[in-house]
């Protein structure tokens, strides 16, 4: 395995950064989970724009352009021979000293690592619960931006393992439901696809938006709107989009369960539409 780090290509032994590096002292930095399906990086240039947008967010130049950071994954996939793979780009505040003043940190931190990865939740229907843990506030927080902070989304985890279901789903500070640990949440009722909308508290998926691109498309009306914990219990189909989980269908949620536990209509469309696009939208290797 060779994996960029800091302008040169290193084996995963060699592949090491400083205990003084903010990014660990911190979590300060920013990052991007992407994928490539047969050659094709899935969605490379929003995924660079929303890199670049929690840097300039935190006040993080990175010191490549764009057009360098697309290399830079292209690159590591072609230096492991990979054209299915799951892409982890991340850009640290890089090395400072015990205080967490950002201005002493001269260089940031970039690396890049791709390995072969399977859907992170499998192909089958999940279960799920909502957990006490809130979603930070945009005022607090944003969590627009893909910050190395996933203390929140890990302590929702956290709580999803002891309860032993597969994914957590959080509220946010006024009790409507926002996301998962690292996806976004889908509702199906009567024929309409609902979503949280972009300013309450969510990571704006790439998934996401194609996932809502895509039912447009079907002529699925689809409504960007808050959601109560009702709407999930009522859902004909639920279902949650992310790069690492690519649409996966929800079949329980706080012991309601959806639709009798059968992937719904519009969930399998949405699926089988995102299969056929997946190759098709976003930058190949060349
Ligand atoms: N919300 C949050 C909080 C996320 O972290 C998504 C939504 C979905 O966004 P995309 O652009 O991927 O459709 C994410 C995705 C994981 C994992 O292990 C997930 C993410 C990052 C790192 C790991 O599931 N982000």
């Amino acid at each position: 395995m060779k994996i960029y780090l800091n302008g040169k290509f290193v084996s995963k032994e060699e592949a090491k950064i400083s205990v003084f590096d903010h990014g660990l002292l911190y979590g300060d930095g920013v990052f991007e989970g992407i994928r490539a399906y047969d050659g094709v990086v899935f969605m490379l240039k929003e995924h660079i724009d929303r890199l670049y947008d929690s840097a300039k967010s935190i006040c993080l130049d990175i010191p490549l352009t764009k057009e360098e950071m697309i290399d830079v994954v292209i690159n590591t996939l072609k230096e492991n021979n990979l054209k299915d793979a799951y892409i982890r780009l991340v850009v640290t505040r890089g090395v400072g000293d015990l205080g967490l003043d950002p201005r002493k940190c001269k260089e940031p931190t970039i690396f890049c690592i791709a390995v072969p990865m399977e859907p992170l939740l499998g192909e089958d229907g999940i279960r799920a619960i909502t957990v006490s843990v809130r979603r930070l506030p945009v005022d607090v927080l944003n969590p627009a931006v893909k910050s190395l902070n996933y203390l929140n989304s890990i302590l929702a985890k956290i709580q999803a393992n002891y309860a032993n279901v597969d994914e957590a789903f959080l509220l946010d500070d006024k009790g409507f439901v926002v996301e998962g640990t690292g996806d976004n949440i889908f509702v199906v009722k009567n024929g309409v696809l609902k979503t949280p909308p972009e300013y309450q508290s969510i990571l704006k998926g790439i998934t996401r938006d194609v996932v809502i691109e895509l039912a447009k498309e079907e002529g699925i009306e689809v409504r960007e709107v808050p959601l109560t914990l009702h709407d999930l219990y009522t859902a004909d189909e639920l279902f949650i989009t992310g790069t690492a989980a690519e649409i996966v269908p929800v079949f329980e949620v706080d012991g309601r369960v959806i639709n009798n536990k059968k992937v719904g209509e519009i969930t399998k469309k949405l699926r089988e539409k995102f299969k056929e696009i997946r190759t098709k939208r976003g930058i190949k290797i060349q």
